[in-house]
């Protein structure tokens, strides 16, 4: 090898270590950036909020009584599910929420530590008594999903099992103007 071919090697050599080092801080910039944007917008946890529920009064007062449990529309057209995990049930049962809408779902246990799990989606928290977990999801198609508890939370957990129904927007639309709260245990 001459010393020319030499010098070019080493030329080329640093031109592409120097590239990898530039390629390497952009990754690692951009999934710190990542990090900062899903965590402000409640996507990870843990979250940057913490909202409290008493779990020994959740049935008498407050957001989670039985009366206020179920999907309901907002103001903007979201729709918000409250939801309570107790061993060894979900209340309610079936989880009715319309297509290409919004969902937030705000949930909590009575009892013990249970796992909140959405097939198909990536919903996937825990219910810890005393706090109220919140996650966001979007169904673009109808459908059935079914929704385990996936934390060990007793000996009857094996059977702690809900769903989620996505209905038709307008359909769910046309219910929610007859109810204020809607699920599907009934349907
Ligand atoms: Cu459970």
């Amino acid at each position: 090898m001459s010393t020319d071919a030499g010098h070019e090697g080493a030329a080329v050599a640093e031109r592409v270590e120097k590239r990898w080092a530039v390629l390497s801080v952009i990754a690692v910039v951009f999934m710190a950036g990542l990090a900062g944007f899903a965590g402000i917008h409640q996507a990870t946890m843990p979250q940057p909020r913490v909202e409290t529920a008493n779990p020994a009064t959740l049935h008498i007062s407050g957001e989670f009584v039985e009366s206020n449990l179920g999907s309901a529309v907002e103001p903007d057209g979201s729709v918000t599910v409250r939801m309570i995990g107790q061993q060894y049930s979900f209340a309610p049962a079936c989880v009715l929420v319309p297509t290409e809408t919004p969902i937030i779902i705000r949930a909590t246990s009575a009892d013990a530590v249970h796992g909140f799990l959405i097939e198909g989606t990536n919903v996937n928290t825990m219910l810890v008594p005393g706090y109220v977990s919140t996650v966001t999801a979007r169904f673009s198609t109808p459908g059935d999903h079914a929704m385990p508890c996936h934390e060990f939370c007793g000996l009857g957990h094996q059977s702690m099992w809900a769903h989620v129904k996505v209905i038709a927007k307008e359909e769910f639309m046309q219910m929610s103007a007859q109810k204020r709260r809607l699920d599907c245990v009934e349907q």
